[in-house]
């Protein structure tokens, strides 16, 4: 059962990255299928950087290669893949898996710069508490856009999830108040709150969140207990940027790094984990409600080489 569990996880996130899968997996046992000489190298560590390792790792991991090979020039192509896999693994323990709601309820506030993938997500969290057997609540504290709260509604409506509607244009900080106070007055064991897009540029707004924060705490010490945010795979390095502007203002506790079934850059999970320090807790995979998994380093490491 959980064996069935852990492989069709695997093959989703496989699936996910099988862009950057290919292109990496593919260029990279192309190389090695030769000898290996500075062009190769060059060439290694071209397609890593390509793939968004970032520059510090692409280079480290072709400095290794160089190393094992000098070493030991027998050495296989998948030998030296192993390598290279370990190589990301040690850089990735730092990443720890999603929290076990201990608190009740579990406070997780979700946020993002417009159109990453907030509402999306919190609607696929929702449902993948809901199926461990949890009462969730989402809160549409968007109040920014009637839309972002239509679109909310229609999730919880289609997956039977309790939902605390802001008012279009009330303020987020009293609908998250409002949600919290539900939440607890309903013993909900996970509040997931829903905000608006917001530029990482634009100091009124970094505010707000501050302001949602503290209404949470008004009410429950401590939370919220997540503030998740929500970055685009396949904007690169300006997801790095949004990610530390963001961190600044509000202390970030973890990444959902979405999209990245769209991008053939999959190795900047690696970079934003070893720039920012931040844990990615989930990976967003697809459209779908189901298409959002925990990080796990093992099965991305062995996703991106395909
Ligand atoms: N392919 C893919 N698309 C995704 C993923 N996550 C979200 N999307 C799509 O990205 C688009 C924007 O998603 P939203 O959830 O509305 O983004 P948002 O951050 O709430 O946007 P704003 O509320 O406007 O700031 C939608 O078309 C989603 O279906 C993902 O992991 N993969
Ligand atoms: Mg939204």
């Amino acid at each position: 059962m959980v064996f069935n569990f852990l492989k069709s996880s695997y093959n989703k996130v496989k699936n996910a990255l099988v862009k950057t899968g290919s292109v990496l997996g593919n260029t990279i046992r192309s190389l090695f299928s030769k000898k290996i000489d500075d062009e190769t190298l060059e060439a290694l560590e071209k397609a890593f950087y390509e793939a968004d390792l970032g520059v510090q790792t692409a280079v480290e991991l072709t400095q290794k290669v160089k190393e094992l090979y000098a070493k030991d020039p027998n050495l296989t192509g998948e030998n030296l893949l192993e390598a290279i896999r370990q190589e990301i693994m040690r850089i990735l323990v730092t990443s720890t898996p999603p929290s076990i709601p201990t608190a009740s309820p579990h406070i997780i506030l979700i946020v993002g710069v417009n159109g990453n993938g907030k509402t999306t997500s919190v609607a696929k969290l929702a449902k993948r508490y809901q199926s461990d057997g949890k009462t969730v609540l989402v809160v549409a504290a968007d109040t920014f856009r009637a839309a972002a709260i239509e679109q909310l509604a229609h999730w919880a409506s289609r997956y039977q999830i309790d939902i605390v509607k802001g008012a279009p244009n009330s303020d987020p900080a009293a609908v998250a108040f409002d949600a919290v106070t539900a939440g607890k007055a309903r013993n909900t064991n996970v509040v997931i709150i829903d905000t608006a897009g917001r530029l990482h540029t634009k100091l009124p707004l970094m505010h707000e969140l501050e302001k949602i924060k503290r209404a949470c705490r008004k009410l429950i010490e401590g939370a919220p207990h997540e503030t998740l945010l929500v970055l685009d795979a396949t904007t690169g390095q300006n997801a790095i940027e949004q990610a530390k502007i963001f961190n600044q203002f509000t202390p970030i506790s973890g990444l959902i790094l979405t999209k990245l079934d769209g991008s053939a850059k999959g190795g900047i999970v690696v970079s934003i984990q070893r720039q920012l320090g931040i844990p990615v807790k989930y990976i967003g995979i697809g459209e779908g409600i189901d298409d959002l998994e925990p990080f796990d380093p093992e099965t991305y490491v062995n996703a991106l080489f395909g």
